[in-house]
């Protein structure tokens, strides 16, 4: 009876892992970024810069993440993230779907959206309350 908990817990378990897929699709290395877009997004105390990000599915773009605040925030949108292929050098960026910035740090990320609605917020203790949060929309 004991050894079949055990069983059910680790089926439960991964099936939880299954629903949020955290392992970046990576681009293939011949994904043509040279004329990708350039999207900035300003993280400051305490809002995204656009609130509202508008991107073309399928179209390399980059995405510049620029905190001009001193202190650090996180740009973490999981779903958006795991449906988007992100270019080789910059999969390390984004753990758990999550690119963490400190104070006055710019970070650039070179990836290709998928089509979707997707959410957005700052983990960072009562950031969201405070208003980061915002929307990724891919069309
Ligand atoms: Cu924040």
């Amino acid at each position: 009876m004991k050894a079949l908990l055990a069983l059910a817990s680790i089926t439960l378990l991964s099936a939880c892992a299954a629903t949020r897929p955290i392992e970046p699709h990576l681009a293939s290395t011949g994904t043509d970024f040279a004329d990708a877009q350039t999207v900035t997004v300003t993280l400051s105390n305490f809002r995204f810069t656009p609130q509202d990000i508008t991107l073309v599915a399928g179209k390399p773009v980059v995405l510049v993440l620029d905190d001009t605040a001193t202190g650090g925030h996180d740009f973490t949108a999981p779903e958006f993230f795991a449906a988007a292929t992100i270019a080789p050098q910059d999969a390390a960026l984004v753990a758990g779907g999550q690119i963490a910035l400190s104070g006055k740090q710019q970070v650039s990320i070179h990836l290709v959206p998928a089509a979707g609605d997707y959410k957005l917020v700052c983990t960072h203790f009562g950031h969201a309350a405070l208003g980061m949060t915002g929307s990724i929309k891919v069309h």
